[in-house]
Formats: C-alpha cells, structure tokens, sequence
C-alpha cells in the first residue's frame, strides 16, 4: 500500500461535512478573536484527517506530544485504513495551514461502544496537540470545543481523556472535571 494515486491522497478519515454541521453556537466556551470551525484563522483549515496529511507534518505535530519515531508511511497509511474500516469510531481532526501546507495542530474523538446504558457510545479525546509556532491562538480550544459538540452530536453519553495535571485548567473550561476514580495504567514500554 505504498503507492497511492491523487484521490487516494485526498481520502478523508471521516466526512469533514460532519464538522460544518455542527451547531458551534452551542460552544461551550466563547472565542474573542473570532474564529469558528468555518473560519479557524487566516489561511487555517479545520478538516478530517487525510492521507496526504503524512507529507503535511502530521506526525511531526504529534511528535510534540510523545514518542513517534521511525512512523514509516507505509505503517501511516496501514494504521490510516484500519482505523477508517472502523466506521464512526475515529475523529482525527486537523487545521492545516493553507499558506504552508502543513498540519499545525490536531485532535482525536474517538467512539467506544458499549452493552451498558441501552447499548451506548462513549466519547475519549486524544492527542490534542498545536504546533509550538502557533499556540496562542485559540486553536487547542477550538478542536476541544468542535470534539465536545461532536461528541454530544452523536449521541455520547460521557466524554473523557487524560492530560497532565498543568492542563486542568484548560480542559475545566469544557467543562471536565476531574474523576473521583482514579486513572490507572499498566506500561510496557518506557515513557
Ligand atoms: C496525552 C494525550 C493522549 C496521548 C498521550 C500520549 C490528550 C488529551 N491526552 O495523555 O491522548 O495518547 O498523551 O502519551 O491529548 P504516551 O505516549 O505517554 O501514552
């Protein structure tokens, strides 16, 4: 699957129509410099995940966040379609810089399934992460805001993540709290 063709590179991870047609007047934090999911800045996109977005900088965005290295395009676009068979379960969202072409910063919402709860869903944010050159601009809080309304929109019943404990703040203003359960992992490799 190394080889791809033009429109295999313009392959959407879900339907970025999904993010237009969410209501962001119900945003649950407001935005002073007056940027919205149509309109994230100049020359900024916000858009599903793509596999052009390899050659974008998508994975040295998130090699801000943890370990990525020796990320081949190959394993990119075997992990890219695995996840995309999994229909209406991952939500990779990115704003690309248009001038540049490059991804600068990007979220997850992914969908668990349950039996609990007449068969509900559940929602986890991931790797939400903004390029350090543009931190500042409110973009983190817009991908927080378009994946909380996301959520809602399908239908998640709850909506967690994990986040180091300097990054409370921000994520309280979406409104999470912290759980009274605590966190627990098992890792089998170094951090
Ligand atoms: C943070 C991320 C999580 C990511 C993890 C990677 C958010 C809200 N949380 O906890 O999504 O998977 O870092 O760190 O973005 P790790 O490689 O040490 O697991």
């Amino acid at each position: 699957m190394s080889v791809e063709n033009g429109d295999e590179l313009e392959l959407e991870l879900f339907d970025s129509k999904l993010l237009q047609e969410i209501d962001f007047a119900k945003s649950p934090v407001s935005f002073p410099n007056g940027i919205s999911i149509t309109n994230p800045g100049e020359s900024l996109v916000m858009r599903s995940l793509k596999i052009s977005d390899f050659d974008k900088g998508y994975i040295q965005l998130l090699s801000q966040l943890t370990d990525t290295s020796n990320t081949t395009k190959e394993m990119f676009l075997e992990r890219f379609h695995a996840m995309k068979n999994c229909k209406d379960t991952y939500y990779a969202t990115v704003i690309e810089d248009t001038s540049t072409n490059q991804i600068i910063a990007g979220a997850t919402l992914e969908i668990e399934q349950k039996f609990i709860r007449q068969c509900a869903i559940r929602g986890r944010i991931e790797e939400v992460v903004v390029l350090e050159e543009y931190r500042g601009k409110q973009l983190g809080k817009l991908l927080l805001s378009t994946l909380t309304l996301l959520s809602q929109k399908l239908g998640c019943y709850k909506l967690s993540l994990e986040c180091a404990e300097d990054n409370i703040p921000f994520y309280q203003k979406f409104g999470f709290k912290p759980h009274t359960e605590c966190y627990m992992v098992l890792r089998f490799r170094p951090k």
